[in-house]
């Protein structure tokens, strides 16, 4: 980095941008260094105005055209384009890359189902049969008296439709909640193949198409749900039944887990194939005892972003941070090698590894980066790709620089809720079901379900939002379940552990204790925002809280999103009929017709709704008040009973 730059990285305060301990220690190593990251670039280029309001049309050559979000209708693009129809498109394509994104990944778990189903993959195979069958019955294929694998080619067959179906609807349509679905089918959204929407979405917003905000939205919602409903459902339902369905176990996040006598690898990205062939090498006692050679006690895997976000909650695998600590992680110098696959992965990682000799690597064709080494990742030959990354890293621990920084910090809580699983805990086994959770959503005892999801961002103070909006949440009974970044910022706060019971108000508190569960619940990486959707299907099912999903007193959040992949969250959040709330900035002009159907249109048509806020205890409450509303209507706002769990009520 430039002298300059240099000196004014060196003047931030990085306490201010951050409240993760560890990432502050790193990043003030890193300024001391001399080493530039998100956060001091950040500090240095201030947003563009135009563009954070989407108010800048760029999709043809007759501009780039800027309109003015002071008095938005004063001027149209070159081609006659309003304000509306330039958010919308810009909104459009934000779904369309983040769907793609999702859609893509599941896409890639599906392509190793159909290798484990045809036997032309070995490295992986199907490991929960209970879950196979329960999916396939789902979508209404028949699995009584039938063997494993032909269930699972009938399966394979199902859900490659998610993408490849031209018309009709997708397979998961079938678990939509039959009040939810009609709505789809009324506005005509309900999803076809996922790459069908997306080329769509493209399509109408090239120039001279859809010109049409409300159109446009439609389309919006009906790629969003291709995803939710769709890609997403796919990549986490077929990773359970390949890798296993998550069950809560004690793990531990933060950057303490690395070990400085150990070779230390990060796996960071998103899809858990490259992760999962990670922990069989790294299990693999050939592997282990070169790094023994090389004089390391051994090998050291640890996750970051939603890759580790997944196998915390699978396997117990240490997790090193959120999106924001990627850098600030090889900063410790204890990282032999990263290794990355797909989203979320700042091309600055790559310079930054050189500056610290981190080994850094990418291994999926789709994600090669300027300047990294690429060892590529074959579903078929797993392990090639896996034992040559640990070889590097070995080499590197051989020649790390004598000392090395790790931030002590290591903070321990219970993840791996999965839907499975939170209807036994609930339920037990010969029980499970979600009516404790609905009866004490009727009694008052729990206010609300909220889910709690997305990025960091370095325009924001990095887990800040997060942590004080959980707290509030649950401070006010509300039950709050997470996913991806969100829920590792409050694993570092220390909100997955039962005894965080405490901090909730007495209603949830009682819950929590007789069943045993924290307050907040982990649900994995950013694509098990499906089961969220699942949860929400089930809580209709059971019955007591309305007929669609629209009806529940439940509410979303992305206080610190940064990523596309967010936008087509919320939207197929929204349009299931959840009320969804985003912190740091929306894309749209305040006071148009475009930001008027997001806000308030859609739920008026019967959709959830879009908001905004920036504080996060404002955020709480503008959800707390959703969930209010949803309970008076509902006609359940009135005194809580004391009883908990009551038998006698059930039998009768
Ligand atoms: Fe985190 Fe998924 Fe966001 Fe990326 S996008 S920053 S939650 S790793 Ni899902």
């Amino acid at each position: 980095m430039s002298e300059e730059k240099e000196k004014k990285s060196k003047q931030i305060n990085f306490r201010d941008m951050s409240t993760c301990e560890a990432t502050i220690q790193m990043l003030q190593k890193a300024a001391a260094d001399g080493v530039e990251t998100a956060f001091s670039r950040a500090a240095d280029m201030k947003p563009c105005p135009i563009g954070a309001d989407a108010a800048c049309c760029k999709h043809c050559f007759m501009g780039p055209c800027r309109l003015n979000s002071k008095d938005p209708y004063a001027k149209v693009g070159v081609c006659g384009a309003t304000i509306d129809t330039i958010a919308a498109r810009n909104f459009a394509r934000s779904v369309a890359s983040g769907g793609a994104a999702h859609t893509d990944h599941g896409m890639g778990i599906l392509d190793v189902f159909r290798g484990v189903v045809n036997g032309t993959i070995k490295e992986f195979k199907i490991k929960d049969e209970d879950k196979l069958r329960s999916v396939a019955a789902s979508i209404g294929i028949e699995v009584a008296g039938r063997e494993t694998m032909d269930i699972a080619k009938d399966l394979y067959t199902e859900l490659e439709r998610t993408y490849t179906q031209v018309e009709g609807e997708i397979p998961f349509a079938k678990r939509v909640p039959a009040k939810t679905l009609e709505l789809w089918r009324k506005f005509d959204i309900v999803p076809r193949g996922a790459m069908r929407e997306i080329m769509e979405i493209m399509h109408r917003t090239h120039m001279g198409v859809d010109q049409d905000y409300e159109n446009i939205v439609k389309q919006c919602s009906r790629t969003a749900l291709s995803d939710g409903w769709g890609g997403s459902m796919v990549a986490t339902e077929l990773s359970d039944i390949m890798f296993g369905t998550p069950k809560p176990l004690v793990a531990g996040v933060n950057m303490g887990f690395l070990k400085e006598d150990q070779v230390n690898i990060i796996v960071h990205g998103h899809e858990p194939l490259l992760f999962e062939a990670m922990i069989n090498a790294a299990n693999d006692p050939a592997n282990i005892d070169k790094a023994k050679a090389a004089g390391a006690q051994g090998i050291q895997l640890l996750g970051m972003c939603c890759s580790g976000a997944e196998v915390l909650g699978r396997h117990g695998i240490p997790h090193a941070g959120n999106f924001l600590s990627t850098e600030a992680v090889v900063a410790t110098g204890a990282v032999d090698a990263m290794a990355v696959d797909v989203q979320c992965i700042m091309q600055a990682l790559s310079t930054m590894s050189k500056c610290y000799g981190t080994r850094f690597f990418t291994t999926n064709p789709r994600g090669k980066i300027d300047g990294a080494e690429h060892i590529e990742f074959s579903d078929h030959h797993a392990r090639e790709c896996t034992d040559k990354i640990i070889e590097m890293a070995v080499e590197r621990f051989k020649t790390r620089p004598g000392k090395v920084q790790i931030p002590q910090r290591r903070d321990l809580g219970i993840h791996g809720f999965s839907h499975e699983y939170v209807n036994y805990m609930l339920g037990g086994t010969f029980r499970g079901s979600y009516t404790p959770l609905n009866d004490n959503i009727i009694n008052g005892r729990i206010r609300g379900v909220a889910g709690v999801v997305g990025c960091n961002n370095p325009r924001v103070k990095q887990d800040f939002a997060h942590v004080e909006l959980v707290k509030e949440l649950i401070r006010n009974n509300v039950l709050v379940v997470q996913t991806g970044c969100s829920q590792i910022a409050l694993a570092k706060a220390g909100l997955m552990k039962p005894d965080a019971a405490v901090l909730a108000g007495d209603g949830l508190q009682e819950v929590c204790e007789t069943v045993g569960m924290p307050p907040v619940l982990s649900l994995g990486s950013c694509v098990d925002n499906s089961r969220i959707l699942i949860a929400c299907a089930e809580m209709v099912r059971i019955g007591g809280l309305g007929s669609s999903i629209a009806d529940l007193p439940v509410a979303g959040a992305a206080p610190e999103y940064y990523s596309e992949k967010a936008i087509c969250i919320g939207q197929y959040f929204v349009a299931s009929g959840v009320y969804t709330i985003f912190g740091v900035t929306f894309p749209s002009v305040e006071g148009t017709k475009f930001h008027k159907l997001l806000f308030e249109g859609m739920e008026e048509q019967g959709f959830g709704k879009w908001d905004f806020a920036v504080d996060p205890i404002e955020m709480a409450h503008k959800m707390i008040a959703h969930i209010d509303k949803k309970r008076a209507a509902l006609g359940i706002m009135g005194e809580r009973e004391r009883k908990l769990f009551s038998m006698e009520d059930r039998r009768a």
